[in-house]
């Protein structure tokens, strides 16, 4: 697991790691790609709609830029042999057997396939994900911002399923992100990787999503709205990491 290293590599040295989210259809690529190539620790490609574009849009990315790619899919269809990993993902907290483990079971012979290093994460939607495109594809039943506590079982019940991350998404474009305390009960408790994404447009909330307990911040909307927002971003991630080893 190359990828998967390096990133705990940075955790361990940094305090955190900074995830870039790109779109499979986004036009901008080539300019998010060359901002954030000195920025990001790693970046992923996905979504839940739409994937017309992946083949030609990872290996853009890659032409760009050595960073890691990961997978992010939002289905069977969510894999191409350009990339480097693929987080394996559950949706735990899904109403429907599919998204839980029937979508990564059929896509599991295509990653063997392409040589992807899977990364085993449990997916967790958490309120207000509902009103975002994960919501209504994945048919959740959406964990309450103000039971921080069934977020952080989730985080345990992965960490014994042998799991090594948990996502912790309150779905791309959010009103409001993941609040802190669950970011800090879902660590306390479980111990593996937390990702917080969903929502986090300044540079001070991600920093207060890392001190809290994230050990990787992911932004998607931000950065394809304004590409040179990426620094600041990583900036306050990074100082929230420096601080969190203190
Ligand atoms: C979506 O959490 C990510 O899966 C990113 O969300 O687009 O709101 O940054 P944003």
């Amino acid at each position: 697991g190359k990828v998967e290293k390096k990133l705990n590599k940075i955790i361990e040295e940094e305090g955190a790691v900074y995830l870039v989210l790109i779109d499979p259809d986004e036009k901008n690529v080539e300019e998010i790609a060359e901002k954030v190539k000195d920025y990001a620790d790693a970046i992923m490609i996905g979504g839940s709609i739409g994937v017309v574009n992946l083949d030609e849009t990872t290996k853009k990315i890659k032409e760009i830029t050595k960073l890691p790619t990961i997978l992010f899919p939002g289905n069977v269809d969510g894999l191409t042999p350009y990339a480097d990993a693929v987080f394996f993902m559950s949706l735990m907290n899904s109403t429907n057997p599919y998204w839980i483990v029937n979508a990564p079971t059929l896509g599991s012979l295509t990653i063997k396939k392409f040589g992807l290093e899977p990364i085993p994460m449990a997916y967790l939607c958490v309120e207000p994900a509902k009103r975002t495109a994960v919501g209504f594809v994945g048919g959740i039943n959406e964990i309450p911002q103000r039971k921080p506590e069934i977020a952080a079982m989730y985080c345990l019940s992965a960490k014994y399923f042998g799991m090594r991350w948990a996502y912790l998404e309150s779905g791309s474009g959010a009103e409001y992100p993941v609040s802190n305390e669950m970011i800090a009960i879902s660590k306390r408790l479980s111990g593996i990787n937390i990702i917080v994404g969903g929502g986090i447009r300044k540079p001070e909330i991600a920093y207060e999503k890392v001190l809290s307990g994230a050990d990787a911040i992911v932004t998607g909307n931000l950065l394809e709205k304004n590409p040179n927002a990426v620094e600041e971003m990583y900036d306050a991630i990074k100082k929230a990491g420096r601080e969190k080893l203190k």
